[in-house]
């Protein structure tokens, strides 16, 4: 099912990325609901295996070795209370759902899980289910390893094991049954729908038996008979058996050629120009837009995992990053995500460890919010409550461009590309309809030029270089003429050389 059922006026999700189920019921009420986020896609709430070496990493979420709701992100209860709270202010909740799978062939035997249920990998035993060895593809998958050797075969990329996890039989009634139960006792929590994970590796017509087990969404939040939002990860970046389009009648499907073009655009690699733009989208090779995921890097290929390749910008080229991020926002093609996540610094002072917090905390909000480091010292401590801490990390200045375009997409929600212009070169601007107006500096000289921008006249105040607070604006202005012509400047070395004015943004 296609639709993310977004509350009125809200159009984009974005990814806390391992965030605990309080922190994210706090950051609903407190920022995502207040400022038009739509949904939350959030980390696997399964019990989970505890991976040892390296210690507590944070893919060992993607070994389930149930369906017990606990997970490092924390419990049932707080799980139920982040749906509750989250859906009162106007956020859906997304589940990142791995049925695909369970734990890693090599996983041992005993209690090393999130919730101390015991589990066997070699005996394929997983009582809290229960699955037994029955339940797994080992007689199905034809290769000798039992392992996917060759992405071409359809058959081994579907019927035998990813990097080694145990493959589950979704052809049997009673694996579908199993996971269409953990499916909708998460619906009747209050979810909107899921993310699911791995979905290459699974039939079609299997997860489509199970999609259509599900129950309908929950009526205190949801209209009746709304039927849960499904995006599948599928990695689609052409030349491969397993194409995206295997998919696209049963939800929507993550568009990986979508990030993996915007970083070579950005990055000005292969020749590419962003003034070749102007057809983004479909016109690119996309799936249809009613069909797409979008996203500028996501978990995996933001730390080497996964598929895009090099030219995936993460914060790691912050500038980039931003600038990708506020296009994808700006431009009307799919369904967008934000991530946010989180990264190590090296960094540790008198014993004392220093962290930084990636796009979404710092960028977005820029507040004293608990703050991730990558391997909690222990279960259920996976956050550090104190202060964003900047020393040696990145810098609080031009945070807000992130937050500000999720308000610019819902203030141009449902108005069409229009207005562009560019230097055929790498110096873009575009509009949606009467509702806002974009302009980027991706070149190595200034932007100096008069543009049509298709909004009423008056003074804008720029949502990148600050924002509009009361009847002020915090940030430079743009003067727009009664004809719609407005004049920008943008050098070449500003921190965030774009510019981008709305509807609500006017003084
Ligand atoms: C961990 C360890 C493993 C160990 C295993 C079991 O790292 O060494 O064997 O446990 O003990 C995450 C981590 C994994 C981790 C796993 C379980 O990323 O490292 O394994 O948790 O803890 C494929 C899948 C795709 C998957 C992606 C990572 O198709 O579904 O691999 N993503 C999801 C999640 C991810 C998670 C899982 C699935 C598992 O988002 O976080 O794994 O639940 C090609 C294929 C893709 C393939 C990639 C990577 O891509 O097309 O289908 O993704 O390779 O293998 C060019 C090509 C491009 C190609 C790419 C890379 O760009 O154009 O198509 O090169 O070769």
């Amino acid at each position: 099912q296609h639709n993310p059922h977004l509350k009125s006026g809200r159009t984009a999700i974005v990814h806390l990325f391992e965030w605990r189920w309080a922190d994210i019921a706090a950051e609903c009420e407190r920022y995502l609901g207040p400022n038009g986020f739509g949904g939350v896609q959030i980390s696997p709430p399964n019990e989970h295996i505890l991976v040892s070496s390296p210690w507590r990493p944070w893919w060992q979420r993607y070994q389930p070795i149930g369906y017990n709701l606990c997970s490092r992100s924390g419990n049932e209860a707080e799980l139920g209370d982040m749906i509750t709270r989250c859906n009162n202010v106007g956020v859906n909740i997304y589940v990142d759902a791995v049925i695909n799978h369970m734990c890693g062939s090599g996983g041992g035997e005993g209690t090393h899980s999130s919730c101390g249920s015991w589990f066997s990998a070699s005996k394929e035993d997983f009582p809290s289910v229960p699955y037994s060895y029955m339940d797994f593809n080992d007689n199905k998958c034809k290769t000798g390893s039992g392992e996917i050797e060759n992405y071409s075969d359809p058959y081994q990329v579907r019927d035998c094991r990813l990097v080694g996890l145990l493959d589950l039989a979704l052809e049997k009634e009673y694996v579908r049954g199993k996971v269409a139960d953990f499916m909708n006792k998460l619906i009747d929590m209050g979810v909107a729908g899921f993310r699911v994970d791995a979905s290459k590796h699974m039939w079609p017509g299997d997860v489509d038996s199970i999609y259509r087990r599900l129950n309908n969404l929950n009526t205190k939040w949801f209209p009746s008979g709304a039927r849960a939002f499904i995006f599948q990860e599928v990695i689609d970046l052409g030349g491969e058996a397993i194409s995206a389009q295997e998919y696209v009648h049963l939800g929507r499907v993550t568009e990986f050629k979508y990030g993996a073009k915007l970083g070579t655009v950005f990055r000005k690699w292969n020749g590419e120009k962003l003034s070749f733009t102007k057809n983004w989208g479909e016109g690119w090779g996309f799936m249809a837009d009613g069909n797409a995921l979008v996203f500028v890097d996501n978990h995996d290929n933001q730390r080497g995992h996964g598929a895009g390749g090099a030219s995936i910008v993460t914060f790691w080229d912050a500038r980039l990053h931003k600038m990708a991020v506020a296009y994808m926002l700006a431009h009307p093609y799919g369904q967008a995500r934000v991530m946010s996540s989180y990264r190590w610094d090296r960094n540790i002072v008198n014993g004392q460890v220093f962290v930084c917090v990636d796009d979404y905390r710092i960028r977005m909000i820029g507040l004293a919010l608990p703050v991730m480091v990558m391997d909690p010292p222990s279960l259920f401590q996976s956050t550090l409550t104190r202060p964003v801490e900047t020393d040696g990390c990145v810098s609080i200045d031009g945070v807000r461009s992130s937050g500000n375009m999720v308000i610019f997409r819902n203030v141009v929600n449902g108005q069409p590309h229009a207005n562009w212009w560019d230097n055929q070169s790498n110096q873009v601007a575009f509009g949606r309809g009467n509702r806002g107006f974009i302009v980027f500096n991706n070149d190595d000289w200034a932007l100096d030029v008069t543009l049509n921008t298709g909004l009423p006249g008056g003074t804008y105040c720029d949502v990148i270089s600050g924002e509009k607070q009361g009847s002020g604006c915090t940030g430079k202005q743009v003067q727009v003429g009664s004809d719609g012509r407005a004049n920008f400047y943008i050098s070449n070395t500003e921190e965030d050389p774009f510019i981008a004015i709305h509807a609500d943004s006017k003084l």
